[in-house]
């Protein structure tokens, strides 16, 4: 029988018909679908933040291997009760309104999926009334937005006033090329690099 252990270097190694094979027998084997993703599935893809957060890999190597995870999560998952499903916390995220890059945010979202959080993702472009009604129906603990234009970063500081207009607990994450530390204290957010910086930083915000 596969060993869990195991399932999690085929997601290092993004090999996707590795994992859906391995997960199938494991499945087969009558494995616990939790112990599958926490000991299999994510152990895999914390390696992968360590190694992205070293330089040991690169971005293509850790979307293929959230690729590679997300088809072994796509197995497991409807063979576990919602409530059974782990999770750190809610983040609703989005790129904000104007601005149409994507490709870091979604690395972030993979990541923080990975990680254990309930990631609702808005997509591009997100509005502040998006962003609101999210957190609303999703009881969400962080709001994630990420920005790659310097005239589509100060939206970010329109959704962070209008959440606190409408009173809703929740904390704010960003990113993207264009920020700083300094210019997200200044609107009252929290800032984080990379991807893996994300997910530690998010840990942080929920614990
Ligand atoms: Co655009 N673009 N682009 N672009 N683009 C940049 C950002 C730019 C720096 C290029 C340049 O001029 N050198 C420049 C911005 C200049 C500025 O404002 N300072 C620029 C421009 C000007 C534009 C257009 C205006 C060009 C035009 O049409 N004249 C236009 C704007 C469209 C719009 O958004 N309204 C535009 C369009 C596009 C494409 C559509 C062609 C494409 C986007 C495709 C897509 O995303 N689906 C594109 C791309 C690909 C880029 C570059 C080349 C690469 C961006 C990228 O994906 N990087 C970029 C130049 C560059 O960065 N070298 C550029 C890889 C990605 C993994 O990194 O997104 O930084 P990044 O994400 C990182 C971190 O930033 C962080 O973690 C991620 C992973 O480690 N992070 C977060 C990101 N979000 C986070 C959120 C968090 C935490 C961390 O918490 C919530």
């Amino acid at each position: 029988m596969m060993n869990i252990a195991n399932l999690g270097q085929f997601v290092i190694d993004g090999n996707e018909p590795g994992v859906i094979e391995n997960v199938n027998l494991l499945v087969a084997g009558k494995a616990d679908p939790i112990t599958i993703i926490n000991e299999g599935l994510l152990s895999g893809m914390n390696v992968v933040g360590e190694k992205f957060k070293s330089g040991e890999m690169f971005v293509p190597e850790v979307l293929m291997a959230a690729r590679a995870m997300n088809a072994g999560m796509d197995i497991v998952k409807p063979l576990i009760a919602d409530n059974d499903m782990p999770s750190l916390g809610t983040i609703v995220i989005g790129t904000v309104k104007g601005d149409l890059h994507d490709i870091g945010k979604n690395l972030v979202v993979m990541m923080l999926e990975s990680a254990g959080f309930k990631v609702i993702d808005l997509g591009i472009d997100a509005k502040v009334e998006q962003f609101v009604a999210a957190v609303k129906e999703n009881d969400a603990d962080i709001i994630g937005m990420s920005a790659m234009l310097t005239t589509t970063m100060t939206y970010m500081q329109e959704v962070i006033k209008a959440c606190e207009a409408e009173g809703l607990d929740v904390q704010y994450l960003v990113g993207g090329a264009p920020l700083s530390p300094g210019y997200s204290e200044k609107i009252g957010a929290i800032y984080a690099a990379d991807a893996s910086g994300a997910v530690d930083t998010a840990k942080k915000l929920v614990g």
